[in-house]
């Protein structure tokens, strides 16, 4: 369809993601289009390495995600280093959360299938001279040996990232702020430092990664430092000495593999389209490279100018899309301006969060606070993974039952109306269990306290039982208060004699002071004692067996026992065991028996306890991120995520939604089950590439 006296439709500059999504976006509608690269070869650097959900549906949409072969998810992710739980934008989208992919892996891909679809890919060639006249775009291409050459083409799009020549070469003006602030980052091969991500010290804030290749990603800032024009990358030197300032650890002895710095000056053009010239991803807007969002803005902002110029240039008629004139071009700029530039704003936040001083904190706790309630969360969340917020997505129902049946004592799990917003739905959610009480076992931390937080927030009363952590479960209460929760913390050893009378003098007295009465509707049996790893079967002592069936299946059923008088009918023992019991780890097996003990309590108690119309049910998560330090090694993480067949490690709140369901009335006709919540931990290795 281009004129035959032209070279091409569409001249892409730049062979990144961005250029390389629309080369293979314009090709496939049947537009001609040519790339330009300046580098030769495509690079083998590391730079960006996580995708988001926005970015996996736009590639599975292309048919290209199964390509990528199977990615293993990036953890919960943070907001300028404050945990920030990504799959919150949208729990039931099919890709939530991040997903880790080096950007090389992504970029074959990519150009793969822009070469199957006749994309010519000019490299070794530099963007040096523009001039549009007309209907048409003519650029000078020098390559290497010195020779120039000129193109021409309807329109030309800058995807040459954040030195954009093309940016320059038309004249695009550009708003934005300078640096302020600078991060040097090198990967160093010979050092022994722990790893840590994000560690806000007196000084500074430091992260550190150990690579499967044995060298570590470091990242340092000193707060107060400013940033300073550089003409070359730092040296190993400079790095250290940063490095020793802030953590007071030595690493100059060894070998620097790369370093870097870089910096948070910010910049967006202000148009991205300049006649038959536009502009995507880096080169429309840069900015300091934290939570992962370049690349991911950058393919979303090559997928929607490919949708524009098909548009523009496929239309029916004389002269091809000149009836649709250009108003999807108009239409890329009002769509991605907005995005990009909302995009700045909280990068620029977190940049003021991750790298300020001890004077941000009570913004960081501020905002912490305000990003345990799931709206906010789901806002940050989605606005970070390209997905439409809390309060403009059309929510599926998740929770709703056309029964509005009040709080009955019989049944005393209250039915909620139909909810299809996610303001309403957190309003009705709020009344499932008004009236109800429950005690969860070990929920100072983990698996517990996000229970405890999920049961109050659906309006029961918890006891929050804990062992040693007073402070933890003070805070879990806390957390549950400032929800405009009910909830009390239950000291209480278990494992050792007495332990289950002590429980119960609180649990009575804490529910006798608040509702008049000493009557519990939920039980969940959480506390548990955990095998270090690493340990084998043949080196499991007495001792330590004792210790694991005390505390994990001793007390539970004591707890049952001494619970019986207390539970009203139509109330709900929830037990949680662990998929260890169908998945054979020999280090664990100690601890999988007593699982297996815990086990036989759901299937005996539901038989013995159906008549009262009590519920009796078995949880068994997989690996589950209760807090613990081994969840902030990334490489720890990876691994373990690939247990499961969603390629992630479960979220404490993840098994706590399982526990609300058989908690509510909605489970009243499970009992005696087993349900496994470890993300299909159980259903054994994938068979191939996703
Ligand atoms: P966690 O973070 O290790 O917390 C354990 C909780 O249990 C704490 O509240 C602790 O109280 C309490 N606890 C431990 N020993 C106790 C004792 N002797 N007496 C009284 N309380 C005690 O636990 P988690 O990882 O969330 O695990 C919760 C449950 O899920 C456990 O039954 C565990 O076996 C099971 N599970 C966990 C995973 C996983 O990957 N995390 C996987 C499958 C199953 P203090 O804070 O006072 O010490
Ligand atoms: O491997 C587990 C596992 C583990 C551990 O790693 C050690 C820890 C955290 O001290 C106790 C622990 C409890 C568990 O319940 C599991 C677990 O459920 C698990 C593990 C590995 C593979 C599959 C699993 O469940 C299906």
């Amino acid at each position: 369809m281009a004129a035959p006296d032209l070279d091409t439709d569409v001249l892409v500059v730049g062979a990144g993601p961005a250029g390389l999504l629309l080369a293979g976006d314009l090709a496939e509608a049947g537009v001609r289009v040519t790339v330009v690269e300046q580098l030769v070869a495509p690079t083998t650097q590391s730079r960006a390495s996580t995708l988001h959900a926005r970015t996996m549906t736009l590639l599975a949409e292309r048919g290209i995600l199964g390509r990528l072969g199977q990615l293993t998810g990036g953890g919960p992710g943070h907001f300028g280093g404050i945990r920030l739980d990504l799959t919150a934008a949208d729990p039931a989208h099919p890709h939530a959360g991040q997903w880790k992919c080096p950007q090389a892996r992504l970029e074959a891909v990519l150009g793969a299938r822009a070469g199957e679809l006749g994309v010519r890919v000019r490299r070794g060639q530099r963007a040096t001279g523009l001039a549009a006249d007309g209907d048409r775009v003519r650029l000078t291409v020098r390559a290497d040996d010195g020779t120039s050459d000129q193109l021409s083409a309807r329109y030309l799009v800058g995807c040459d990232g954040e030195r954009s020549t093309v940016r320059e070469l038309a004249g695009f003006a550009v708003t934005g702020t300078p640096a302020t602030k600078e991060m040097l980052r090198a990967d160093v091969a010979g050092i022994d430092v722990p790893n840590r991500r994000f560690e806000r010290l007196a000084g500074g804030m430091a992260t550190a990664s150990r690579w499967p290749d044995g060298s570590t990603r470091v990242m340092v800032h000193r707060y107060g430092a400013a940033a300073r024009p550089r003409a070359v990358d730092p040296d190993l030197a400079e790095v250290a000495a940063t490095w020793e300032q802030v953590t007071g650890e030595r690493i100059g002895h060894g070998v620097p593999v790369w370093l870097n710095a870089f910096d948070n000056t910010t910049l967006q053009v202000t148009e991205y389209r300049r006649g038959r010239v536009l502009l995507a991803g880096d080169a429309a807007h840069r900015q300091m490279p934290v939570g992962g969002q370049a690349l991911n803005l950058a393919v979303q902002d090559a997928a929607a100018l490919g949708a524009a110029l098909v548009a523009r240039l496929t239309g029916r008629g004389g002269e091809p899309g000149d009836e649709v004139g250009d108003e999807p071009l108009d239409g890329y700029h009002r769509a991605r301006h907005p995005i990009g530039a909302r995009a700045l704003t909280n990068i620029q936040a977190q940049v003021l969060l991750l790298l300020g001083g001890p004077e941000v904190d009570p913004v960081r706790e501020l905002l912490a606070e305000l990003m345990r309630h799931d709206v906010a969360r789901a806002h940050l969340a989605a606005m970070i993974s390209g997905l439409p917020g809390p309060d403009r997505a059309h929510r599926h129902q998740r929770d709703g039952s056309d029964r509005a049946s009040r709080p009955d004592r019989a049944e005393p799990v209250a039915g909620i109306t139909r909810a299809t917003h996610g303001q309403a739905r957190e309003r009705i959610r709020m009344g499932r269990l008004t009236d109800t009480t429950a005690l969860v076992t070990g929920s100072s931390r983990g698996i517990g306290r996000a229970t405890a937080l999920r049961l109050a927030a659906d309006g029961a009363l918890v006891a929050v039982h804990y062992a040693t952590n007073g402070d933890a479960a003070r805070e879990t209460v806390a957390l549950i208060e400032k929800d405009g929760g009910r909830a009390f913390a239950v000291r209480a050893e278990l494992g050792v004699p007495g332990d289950v009378h002590e429980l119960f003098l609180g649990l009575e007295r804490g529910l006798r002071e608040r509702t008049g009465e000493a009557v519990l509707d939920i039980l969940v049996n959480n506390a548990g004692a955990t095998t270090p790893a690493g340990v084998a079967p043949e080196e499991v002592t007495a001792e330590e067996l004792d210790r694991l069936f005390a505390v994990n299946a001793r007390a539970p059923f004591l707890i049952v026992q001494r619970a019986l008088g207390l539970l009203r009918d139509g109330g709900r023992i929830i037990n949680i065991s662990s998929g260890l019991t169908r998945f054979a780890n020999p280090e664990q097996v100690a601890y999988a028996m007593t699982k297996g003990a815990v086990e036989q309590i759901t299937l005996h108690f539901a038989r013995h306890l159906a008549s009262r119309g009590i519920t009796v049910n078995t949880v068994a998560p997989g690996i589950t991120n209760n807090g613990s330090p081994l969840f902030d090694i990334p490489e720890a993480v990876e691994q373990m995520a690939r247990l499961s067949a969603f390629g992630r490690v479960g979220d404490a709140s993840d098994v706590a939604d399982v526990v609300a369901f058989l908690a509510s009335r909605d489970g009243r006709w499970v009992t005696g089950s087993f349900v496994d919540a470890s993300g299909g931990t159980l259903l054994g290795a994938a068979g191939g590439a996703a």
